[in-house]
């Protein structure tokens, strides 16, 4: 019985190697396609808004300048290569609705460079300067570190040859702690020893092709770096370990000479119940407890933003006032599902937001805006993926010219000047400059009569905010 059953499994895996087979010789005969992936899709191009072309921008134009500074300096534009090129539609419930025809089923190194190929033409048709990667995105796993490393050598070998024809640089890498069994109870701050240190040398190798590479920033998006449960996790434990973790990749980032910004992406759960890095507030406090807050900025996601219960102009204007505002994960979430759904940002209000944000403090260079957005397991055609990228580059743009006009307008600053203008005297520089006194604030209180409370005046910012969408 247990023979028979062998045999049909072994069929049923031949079938299925054949099926693969016959797909990859209908869509390439050699190891190497360094055709054209896009056939049907032209170079994007500004059209402006009468345009009614869907392959192409009516807001952003790259060279156009706006508040002293170009379109494409203010956002520096990424694509994520996880979500672009390794997206499959599959879902808890579903199989993989993606089938772009340069895939040949397989995670193989072939597979691999061929993927390459396909996103430095894709980044190139769009017109935008970066991509973002995950170390086992690019390259696939090994049964041992040092195969997964060769693995990750060849892409890497590739996608360098490729980075100087297209003139293309790499915004971040990181590395992918969460997808591996190995990785069930996290990375940095699994309770295995063993773990912890594989994570060390993944991040390590990581670091290191990111700067082969001219990255100019390195993420640490901890996914399993949280827990399920406090009754069986040492917290405390957890959280010293994920420090000592972030303090030697910033010896090595010093090591191997890397100059690039060493970034944390904040999110609150999902996959664990409960993330260290909840939000940026949470994430600053940590960093601050552990001496680390000149080595390290923040990655806002605008989904993690709302899945913490925070907006994203909330979380963005939390890292911008601690000085750590690094680099926009630029999608956002849906109002009615709960969880990361990934998508591209199409709300121009939320746009207007992020920008304001982004105008203060003075661009986000050397970080800049990464799509981590997926098509819905709906969109399956190929030209989806370009149309994806145009609405989220577009809503971008509509967000900075409507936040360049609010700030030239000037009144929604004077607004909330006037909001604080009670403090702009000799008794509220004394309060501000911490020279006030509970005594002396007392005494001022017996001298003067019930305090003037004026209006908040929202409606009004609200007006002024509208006004310029
Ligand atoms: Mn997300």
């Amino acid at each position: 019985m247990k023979m028979k059953a062998a045999k049909i499994l072994l069929l049923l895996v031949c079938l299925k190697a054949f099926c693969y087979a016959a797909q990859a010789s209908k869509s390439s005969d050699s190891d190497e396609w360094e055709g054209e992936f896009f056939t049907e899709i032209p170079k994007i191009k500004y059209e402006g808004r009468s345009s009614k072309n869907p392959l192409a921008f009516k807001w952003y134009n790259a060279e156009e300048e706006v508040l002293g500074k170009k379109m494409k300096d203010w956002f520096r534009f990424s694509v994520a290569f996880w979500h672009t090129f390794r997206g499959t539609g599959g879902d808890p419930f579903g199989a993989p609705t993606k089938h772009w025809p340069w895939e040949d089923g397989t995670n193989s190194l072939k597979m691999a460079k061929r993927r390459m190929r396909a996103n430095f033409e894709f980044i190139d048709k769009l017109g935008v300067d970066f991509w973002c990667f995950h170390d086992r995105d690019i390259a696939p796993d090994g049964l041992t570190l040092e195969e997964a490393n060769q693995n990750l050598d060849e892409a890497v070998a590739l996608a360098q040859e490729l980075q100087t024809k297209n003139k293309k640089k790499v915004l971040w890498g990181t590395a992918q702690l969460f997808m591996h069994s190995r990785y069930m109870h996290g990375g940095a701050t699994s309770s295995e020893l063993e773990v912890y240190a594989y994570a060390a040398a993944q991040v390590k190798k990581a670091m290191e092709v990111t700067h082969y590479l001219g990255g100019e920033n390195y993420v640490f998006w901890g996914g399993r770096e949280g827990y399920q449960s406090l009754l069986n996790t040492d917290m405390e434990r957890e959280l010293n370990h994920l420090a000592t973790f972030l303090q030697a990749a910033v010896r090595h980032k010093k090591k191997i000479g890397f100059n690039g910004t060493l970034l944390i992406e904040p999110k609150p759960q999902e996959p664990t119940k409960h993330q260290y890095d909840w939000d940026a507030a949470t994430t600053a406090n940590f960093l601050r407890k552990y001496g680390l807050t000149e080595e390290f900025k923040l990655n806002i996601e605008c989904n993690h933003a709302t899945l913490s219960g925070h907006s994203c102009h909330h979380e963005l204007e939390t890292a911008r006032i601690n000085g750590m505002l690094g680099n926009i994960d630029a999608n956002t979430g849906d109002p009615q599902v709960g969880w990361d759904t990934d998508q591209f940002l199409i709300d121009i209000p939320e746009a207007t937001m992020i920008m304001l944000t982004v105008i203060k403090n003075g661009g986000i260079a050397p970080g800049g805006f990464n799509f981590d957005a997926k098509l819905r397991r709906e969109s399956t055609d190929v030209e989806d993926l370009f149309i994806a990228h145009i609405v989220g580059m577009d809503t971008m743009a509509r967000g900075l010219k409507n936040a360049a006009k609010l700030i030239e307008d000037g009144s929604l600053a004077e607004l909330v000047r006037k909001r604080y203008q009670s403090f702009d005297t000799k008794l509220g520089a004394q309060i501000e400059n911490g020279e006030a006194d509970f005594e002396l604030l007392e005494k001022k209180v017996k001298e003067m009569d019930e305090p003037y409370v004026a209006s908040a005046k929202q409606e009004l910012a609200e007006l002024i905010f509208q006004s310029a969408l």
